[in-house]
């Protein structure tokens, strides 16, 4: 299928993998690529050398283009800004915040950039400030969230900009992704699905949550701190919602939650651990290898997009 995004990014499906933290090192990345989609290697908060073997780690693993995601809060964004031109990569995604002032360099270096945004006001800045595109990320998203749906966010970013809009937020299937080029959008970014992959390293106990989850099972934390976070339900949220509504400081909250991804991700701790995921995770049933997944959701899209299911 070919998109402005496919031809902009050189890739042969229009499906991008989302730059979770913890989560997307280089072995998804890698698979994602292969299978013929975007793979990222998420810098999430780690240090910058830590990214840079991570690129190579990729580049040995795939020839084609992959992508990664500066989480803008982390502390060592300006060094992985710059490892990120020495090592060539070819794409930059960003989240949680604005990465107007790398982007002279990116652009400079010829490396195709295209920051999350939770609202109109943000991706025509960005626009204006020259990205290639923006993913438009609604509030079904896992993690770090803005407030707007994916269906009301993703028109309005469309209308809005000239650029192409990559649609993220509730999409895991073939159904999703075609819902999402009818709202106008070039591609989608996917997260909670690639948790689950077979090349996914997240702990089985991590996997085991997502693919047992129904509808209903996330819960957003944060909210009065400014710093939503959208993960599945469970003794650490539990207790943070109780915090939370009873006033306590975000110092008493970010105790709660500081390690609390890597606890999940790489102790398979269900209980203290943040299980990040997004609302679609109650869709979710099968491990399957990324191309295994890739495909299945084109076919569907395809056949949708075409009048024949
Ligand atoms: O960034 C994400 N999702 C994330 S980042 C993350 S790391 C983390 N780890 C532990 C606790 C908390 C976070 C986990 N999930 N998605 C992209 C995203 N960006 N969603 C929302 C935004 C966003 C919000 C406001 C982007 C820009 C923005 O505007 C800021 C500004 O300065 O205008």
């Amino acid at each position: 299928m070919k998109t402005k995004i496919t031809e902009l990014l050189g890739i042969e499906y229009p499906i991008i993998q989302g730059g979770m933290a913890w989560v997307a090192e280089y072995h998804l990345a890698a698979a994602v690529s292969e299978a013929g989609g975007l793979g990222i290697i998420g810098a999430g908060g780690a240090p910058a050398s830590f990214v840079r073997e991570q690129i190579q780690k990729t580049k040995e693993l795939t020839k084609k283009p992959f992508g990664v995601n500066v989480m803008l809060m982390n502390p060592e964004a300006d060094e992985i800004a710059k490892v990120i031109v020495e090592e060539g990569v070819q794409v930059v995604t960003t989240g949680a915040g604005n990465p107007g002032k790398y982007l002279a360099d990116w652009k400079a270096a010829g490396i195709k950039v295209a920051p999350v945004v939770a609202s109109v006001a943000l991706a025509k800045m960005m626009e204006r400030a020259g990205v290639d595109a923006v993913i438009a990320e609604g509030t079904e998203s896992g993690g770090h969230i803005g407030s707007a749906t994916t269906m009301t966010l993703v028109p309005q970013v469309v209308d809005a900009v000239s650029i192409p809009v990559i649609a993220a937020g509730g999409i895991a299937d073939g159904r999703g992704f075609a819902a999402a080029m009818m709202l106008g959008a070039e591609a989608v970014q996917m997260g909670t699905r690639f948790v689950v992959a077979k090349e996914s390293i997240v702990h089985e106990n991590y996997k085991k949550k997502i693919l047992a989850a129904k509808d209903i099972d996330s819960e957003v934390t944060g909210m009065t701190h400014g710093h939503p976070v959208r993960q599945i339900r469970n003794t650490m949220t539990r207790e943070y919602l109780k915090l939370e509504k009873a006033g306590a400081p975000f110092e008493e909250l970010e105790h709660l939650t500081l390690g609390a991804l890597r606890k999940a991700v790489v102790e398979g701790d269900t209980v203290n651990g943040t299980l990040m995921a997004g609302q679609i995770a109650g869709m979710i049933k099968e491990e399957m290898t990324c191309a295994e997944m890739i495909n299945e959701i084109m076919e569907q899209a395809e056949s949708l997009l075409h009048g024949k299911a």
